[in-house]
Parts: C-alpha cells; structure tokens; sequence
C-alpha cells in the first residue's frame, strides 16, 4: 500500500522531517504501510494552513455547509465497503462490525448533523420591551484528536459539527489506525473541498497531539482517549482558557435486577462485553448479579461468550477479531493474571498461552473473551479500566449494593440495567454516576442526545446541541424594541 502523507492546505505532503512510522494490521503484524512522523512543525504548517482558509469558510452560509455535510455522507456512502475493508485491517474488527457500526456510523454523522441543522430554531428572549437572540459564530480553528477504537466513527463525530458550525480543522488520528482518516482526506480532495479547511497530521500523541493542543491559534480541543492522556491534554489547554471536550474511559456496569428475563438477554448482555473485543469504551466490563441469580446467570453467560466466533476477521462469520496491537494484547493479559492473583476464578477465556484462538494467523493479536468470577467490586482488576475481551461477574445483595458496587469506580461513562419492570429501571437508572444508561438496550444511540462522562470519564457532551455548542461561540444580542 501507498505510504500514507499528511494533508495540509489541500496538499498531500511528507512530514518536514520526511521520517515515517509503521503501520501493522494486527490480526498478522504485516506493515501494511507508512505514516508521517509529524512533529510540531507540520502542525505549524497545518494551522497556518487553517487560518488562512478561515474568512472564506466562515463567511459561507449555514445552509452552504449542510450541503457540504451532505455531500461528504454521499462520497463516505459510496465508499463504505472501502471503510469498512480499511478498518479491520487497521483495528483488526470483524468486517460484520466495520460495515455495520463504523462505516454506517461515519456516514450518518455527517448526515445527521446536516438534518439537525436544518431542524433548528433561532434562540430567542422577550423581555423587558426587549428582544435577545444567540448568535452563533465559529470557533475558529479546532484541533481534533481521536483514539484508534472507532476510528473514523469518532473523527466524523467530530468532523461534521466542526465544519457545520463554521470552523476550519486540524486533526490527528491515532498512529495506530490512520487508514480511514486518510480516505476521509482523499474523499474531501476528490469533492475540491476548500482547501485548508480540514488539515490531517499523522503521528504520536506526545509529538503530534500535544503540540496541537499547545498550539496557540489552535483555539479549542476536542479530545478522545484515555483518561491518562486527557489529564495531559487537560494540563496544557487548561492554562490557555481552550475550549476542552474530553471523552475519556470507563469501567461500565451491567446491572441485572432480580426479575430480569436471563434468557432473553444473554446474547445482549455478551454483546454489550464483547463487541470490538471490549474495546468500546461504552463496553460492559463487570456484571453485577443478584444472589439469587448468580450460578444461573455466570452459566448462562459463560455458554453465551463461549459461543463467540472468534476467527480472521476478514470473515463475514467472525464475532470477534484481534486486539488493537501484540503490546495491547499483553496489556490485557497482564489483567487476566492480576485477576487470578486478586483470588478470581477463571470460567472461561485466559491468556494466549493458556486459551490460544485456532484458525488465525499466529503472529496475529487473536486472544480468547475471558470472563472471571470471585472477585471483590473492590479488585484492581474490577475497577481499572482494561479496554480488552476480560469482564468480571459480582454478585450482589439488593439494589443498593448494586448501586454502591456500580457507582464505586473512579469513571463515570455508561451502564446498563436489565429488568422485567421498566418503571424500576428507569428510578435505578437514575442512581447510576454516569453519563449514559441503557435500560434493556445496549449501544442504541440517538444522536441528539448528550454523550459523554463524569469523573474520570471525562468533561462535557457530544452530539446534537452539545456538539453544535462546543464547535460555535454564541453572542446575546439584546435588542430594545421600538
Ligand atoms: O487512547 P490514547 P487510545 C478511551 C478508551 C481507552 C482509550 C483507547 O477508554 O482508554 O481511549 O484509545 C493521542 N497529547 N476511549 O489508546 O492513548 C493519541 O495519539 C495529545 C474513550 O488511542 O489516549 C491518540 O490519537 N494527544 C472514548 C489519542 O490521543 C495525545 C471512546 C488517544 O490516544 C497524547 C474511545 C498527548 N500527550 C476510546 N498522547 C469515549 N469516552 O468516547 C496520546 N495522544
């Protein structure tokens, strides 16, 4: 494959220092190609790039950018079977999961942020024999850093309320993952996009990301990883009065109340564990069980994610793929023996040596879904995120165990709870310090609503007005009325 470049004022270009990183497909640890090594002189490039595309784009209308938005989603649609080939070869996701989550979800952000738009009403005041309306005006030029789980689902998360409310872009994708970005770039080529308003620097987070993050024109950052990084990012932006969109980890409960109909929703809750091999931070990581239900539950469970089809992703029938990279894979080892040391039982799944996955390619970062029992709320390996194929099972005594055991981690982000009376999810629901709880449903996303976390999963929403709010400066115009 062509060596991947930066695109910078319209331009595919080399990083200044003409050095390069590999890029692997970790379900064989081939190259599959190279990336810039960007450094702070490339994002120099690329915001002056920004800043001198800025009066243009901010002087087109609304309606001229939804139909941009528009188009873009036409040029993504056609091209989603290329996202999606693109993306498990770059995260090692089934292709079942690339087509239907990350290539749909890549197109339909732009999409529905261009039907958002043109739903919105014009904010206004009467008062006081006065009229105040919210002007919006862009931010100017934004810096966009995202992770290499949902790569082009999370860059066009961004992308479209960035350009829709007027702001021109310097984006970076995980060196891990930069394929998709780089067909975003192409795509915005091939449509004579203005050049300069969406700029893309490839390279490491400590050279790349911190130096758009740092950069003084550069006047907010929309950020997401993990909390590790975003506390760096936070420290830097923070003295500089950026606007910050942080969307960080998690360590999200599955809560079963004791009427829940296990039968029925075994699948989901393996699937709310495992999809993208828990490398969503929405992902369920431990699953909290009454008593009562425990052995019939574990049992269940253990007989659903054993019937998981873990395999080459490049398959249609593969459930399960590899993990982001070999050093990942060890990361998440690293867990699954810290689990066994903290006294937990292993009921299914373990490290490679010991549960290796048949019918791949050695070299491949293939580990097996791993689901631990016996081990206290309280464990490392129960509070700490591990962002891998390992959840752990808790039982618990009545609701407000499960409340306290649910709320006692250091993240905040997402949960779900699964019961017969939806009246009583909702009041439990409602206990949960989290951004997002589902209610008999997991990962059903509506875009209007606030996404994001509290405590360490992060600061601030995204999607529909959050989005729209964090991407534009609004000025109160108060007008007296004759
Ligand atoms: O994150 P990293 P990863 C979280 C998930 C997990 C992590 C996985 O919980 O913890 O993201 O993604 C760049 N200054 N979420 O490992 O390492 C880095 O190059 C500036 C939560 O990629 O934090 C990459 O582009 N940037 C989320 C990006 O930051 C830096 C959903 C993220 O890298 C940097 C998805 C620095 N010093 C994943 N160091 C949610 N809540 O929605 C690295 N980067």
């Amino acid at each position: 494959m062509k060596p991947l470049l930066n695109y910078i004022g319209g331009s595919f270009v080399p990083a200044d220092s003409d050095t390069t990183l590999e890029n692997l497909n970790p379900a064989t640890n081939e190259v599959m190609t190279t990336i810039p090594r960007s450094s702070s002189t490339d994002v120099n490039k690329a915001t002056v790039a920004a800043i001198n595309a800025e009066g243009a784009w901010k002087a087109t209308t609304l309606e001229e950018r939804i139909l941009w938005l528009d188009r873009i989603a036409d040029a993504l649609e056609a091209k989603a079977e290329q996202i999606a080939q693109l993306e498990t070869m770059d995260t090692g996701k089934p292709i079942s999961l690339s087509r239907r989550v990350d290539a749909a979800r890549s197109v339909s952000n732009f999409r529905f942020f261009a039907n958002f738009a043109r739903e919105q009403e014009p904010m206004e005041f009467e008062a006081h024999g006065a009229i105040n309306y919210v002007h919006r005006s862009p931010v100017g030029c934004v810096g966009l850093i995202t992770p290499w789980n949902l790569p082009l689902y999370l860059l066009t998360w961004k992308v479209a309320p960035a350009l829709l409310m007027g702001n021109t872009i310097v984006a970076k994708p995980s060196e891990m993952t930069p394929m998709t970005a780089n067909l975003l770039a192409e795509t915005l080529d091939e449509l004579n996009f203005p050049a300069g308003v969406f700029n893309l620097v490839h390279g490491l987070g400590p050279e790349v990301g911190q130096a758009i993050v740092e950069h003084p024109n550069i006047k907010a950052i929309s950020f997401t990883g993990g909390t590790a990084t975003g506390r760096i990012v936070a420290a830097t932006a923070a003295p500089m009065f950026k606007k910050l969109s942080l969307e960080l980890g998690g360590k999200n409960a599955t809560i079963l109340l004791d009427d829940a109909p296990v039968d029925d929703i075994v699948d989901d809750l393996v699937r709310a564990s495992f999809t993208n091999s828990g490398q969503v931070c929405l992902c369920g990581s431990r699953v909290l069980i009454p008593h009562s239900m425990y052995d019939e539950v574990s049992a269940k469970f253990v007989e659903g994610v054993e019937r998981l089809k873990i395999g080459n992703p490049l398959d249609d029938d593969t459930q399960m793929g590899a993990v982001i990279s070999l050093a990942h894979l060890e990361k998440v080892e690293s867990y699954i023996k810290l689990g066994i040391q903290e006294g937990g039982i292993l009921l299914t799944g373990g490290t490679k040596e010991h549960a290796s996955v048949s019918g791949v390619h050695p070299d491949g970062a293939f580990l097996r879904p791993t689901v631990l029992g016996g081990l206290p709320h309280t464990a490392r390996t129960a509070t700490e995120e591990i962002f891998g194929p390992v959840v752990t099972l808790h039982a618990y005594k009545n609701e407000d165990e499960a409340i306290m055991m649910a709320n006692c981690t250091d993240y905040g982000l997402a949960g779900s709870v699964w019961t017969a009376d939806i009246q009583r999810g909702r009041a439990f629901a409602e206990r949960l310090e989290t951004g997002i709880v589902w209610v008999n449903t997991w990962l059903n996303r509506d875009l209007r609503t606030p996404f994001g976390g509290v405590k360490q999963s992060g600061v601030g929403r995204e999607g529909g007005t959050w989005s729209m709010g964090f991407f534009s400066e609004m000025t109160n115009v108060c007008v007296k009325q004759p």
